[in-house]
């Protein structure tokens, strides 16, 4: 047996020593056991508990992805209080406000990305292909997600999910940023998808996201406007991913308005929740497809 201890190194046991301290009684009195052979390893076992334990105990490390136009004001606000992630990453379409000079003077440290403003969805693939924390956190940079709220996220991924989506409608949850149109699409989606994935989500299109950077491939994201949030959650559950929802406060955005559309952006919710679907029935179908010749010839080959 060997160990570390903090007054003289590595400690060896001997074999005898070891036999010795395998028979200790159940309880025995501190001066037994000091007359007994192997009390000097005991000792010095027991200085090694009372020593802080090495630095090497793991932590989640995390990134957080912040898709940004037009959004100067409010990142004046957001930005500060990431202090303690380990990466932020700021993907900007071409923004005329000034956003570089805010990001630059209020985080240096951030990785800045440059992008045609393509939507949402394309800034955020492009943050996530930047990523290198063990956990990616979407947050928006209008001030309407609180940063408080990562720790909650990023602790359910510690405890095994791959994605946890924040919700607006769970006990505790709230918005004031939704509008009446914007409240009863997403209440209509929350029940399609619902329906057609079998899941008991209480929200669909809420971009306060945390997911496992392992878990990106399988998520296969083409999306390039605000249905990215839909995508991120309907091929979770086709790629079996563990998703937990959390309750989410949606605070109003600070400054500036929406971009979102709400019919032009509804369309694309739906096509993306119908067309998983369809693409995951087809793949089901070739599969038996291709299957089934293999089976057959298995059975005749068991006949003959
Ligand atoms: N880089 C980039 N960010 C965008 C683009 N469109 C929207 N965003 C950002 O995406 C986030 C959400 O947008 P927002 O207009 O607030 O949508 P809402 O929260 O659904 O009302 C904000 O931080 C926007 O600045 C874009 O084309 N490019
Ligand atoms: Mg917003």
């Amino acid at each position: 047996m060997c160990w570390w201890s903090p007054a003289g190194g590595t400690q060896t046991m001997t074999l005898m020593e070891e036999e010795h301290w395998h028979a200790l009684p159940e309880s025995p009195s501190p001066a037994a056991m000091l007359d007994m052979p192997g009390a000097a390893s005991y000792a010095a076992r027991l200085a090694k508990i009372q020593y802080p334990l090495p630095s090497t105990v793991w932590r989640t490390s995390i990134s957080v992805v912040i898709p940004a136009r037009n959004e100067a004001e409010n990142l004046r606000w957001l930005l500060p209080q990431l202090a303690t992630v380990d990466e932020v990453i700021v993907v900007d379409g071409e923004s005329a406000d000034g956003t570089e000079d805010v990001v630059r003077a209020l985080c240096p440290r951030a990785t800045f990305i440059r992008q045609r403003p393509q939507g949402k969805g394309a800034a955020l693939r492009a943050g996530f292909a930047a990523a290198t924390c063990d956990v990616i956190v979407m947050l928006d940079a209008d001030g309407s997600m609180d940063p408080l709220e990562i720790d909650t996220f990023v602790a359910l991924i510690s405890r095994g999910f791959d994605l946890v989506k924040g919700s607006r409608h769970s006990c505790g949850g709230g918005s004031e940023d939704l509008t009446f149109i914007r409240r009863l699409g997403n209440r209509l989606f929350v029940r399609l998808a619902n329906a057609l994935y079998r899941t008991g989500w209480s929200d669909l299109c809420y971009g306060y996201i945390a997911l496992r950077r392992t878990a990106l491939d399988r998520l296969r994201l083409h999306s390039n406007g605000f249905e990215i949030e839909t995508e991120i959650c309907v091929h979770a559950v086709t790629a079996k991913l563990a998703v937990a929802e959390v309750p989410s406060y949606e605070l109003n955005r600070r400054s500036g308005v929406s971009s979102l559309h709400p019919l032009r952006d509804g369309w694309r919710v739906l096509k993306v929740l119908l067309r998983n679907r369809l693409r995951q029935r087809r793949e089901v179908a070739r599969w038996v497809i291709n299957t089934q010749p293999i089976e057959q010839a298995a059975l005749e080959a068991a006949d003959g």
